[in-house]
């Protein structure tokens, strides 16, 4: 029997292009006063700039963006610092279980710290070797490919390191929170 590695989750279909989906307007970025913060229950809280960010070790993850509308955009070439790679420099406490993930204009969204410690969860500025768009959310945002999309979080500003957990921007208007497009985790009810 012939075996196939299953691309797609359940009831997703192929995006050609790269549909843009957010809520809101893309914000302005000024280099000068951009900044990243790192938060809650970590050893050691940080505050970088746009540069500082920049130098952090780099990696490069291909990966699939599945939204939870139904489309699934395939082999996306990010770079960026993955979230293990950042953790190791914030030394999250025992008592950090959840990370809330903070965008401009008020976007959030929360996981389970142990989701974001894959290898593939990265936070990325640069996409198929190009800055990352704005559309898209340059200068920077996260992906989380195991997750529908509203979990990669474009904009990205900050992360909190949390004991509970919190609800984000699409999960209070009733999008699940586990959010896995294998096991089509779509809706709370
Ligand atoms: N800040 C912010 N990030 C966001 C969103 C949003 O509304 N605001 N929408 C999410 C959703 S639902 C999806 S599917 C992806 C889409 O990413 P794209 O626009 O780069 O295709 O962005 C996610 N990140
Ligand atoms: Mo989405």
């Amino acid at each position: 029997m012939q075996r196939f590695v299953q691309r797609l989750p359940p009831h997703q279909r192929i995006a050609k292009d790269f549909p843009v989906l957010h809520y809101g307007r893309v914000p302005e970025f000024d280099r000068r006063t951009w900044d990243f913060r790192v938060e809650g229950l970590v050893e050691k809280p940080i505050r970088l700039t746009y540069d500082e960010f920049l130098a952090l070790d780099r990696t490069a993850v291909t990966s699939d963006l599945h939204c939870v509308t139904g489309w699934s955009k395939l082999d996306l070439g990010w770079e960026g610092v993955l979230f293990r790679d950042l953790a190791k420099i914030v030394k999250p406490r025992s008592s950090a279980k959840f990370v809330t993930i903070e965008a401009e204009n008020e976007y959030t969204t929360s996981l389970p710290l142990s989701d974001l410690m894959e290898p593939d969860v990265i936070f990325a500025y640069n996409l198929d070797g190009k800055p990352l768009e704005p559309v898209h959310g340059g200068p920077l945002r996260i992906v989380v490919p195991k997750k529908y999309g509203y979990k990669s979080a474009k904009w990205v500003r900050g992360v909190i390191f949390t004991e509970e957990q919190e609800l984000g921007f699409w999960e209070k208007k009733g999008y699940s929170y586990s959010a896995d497009p294998w096991k089509e985790e779509r809706y709370s009810y």
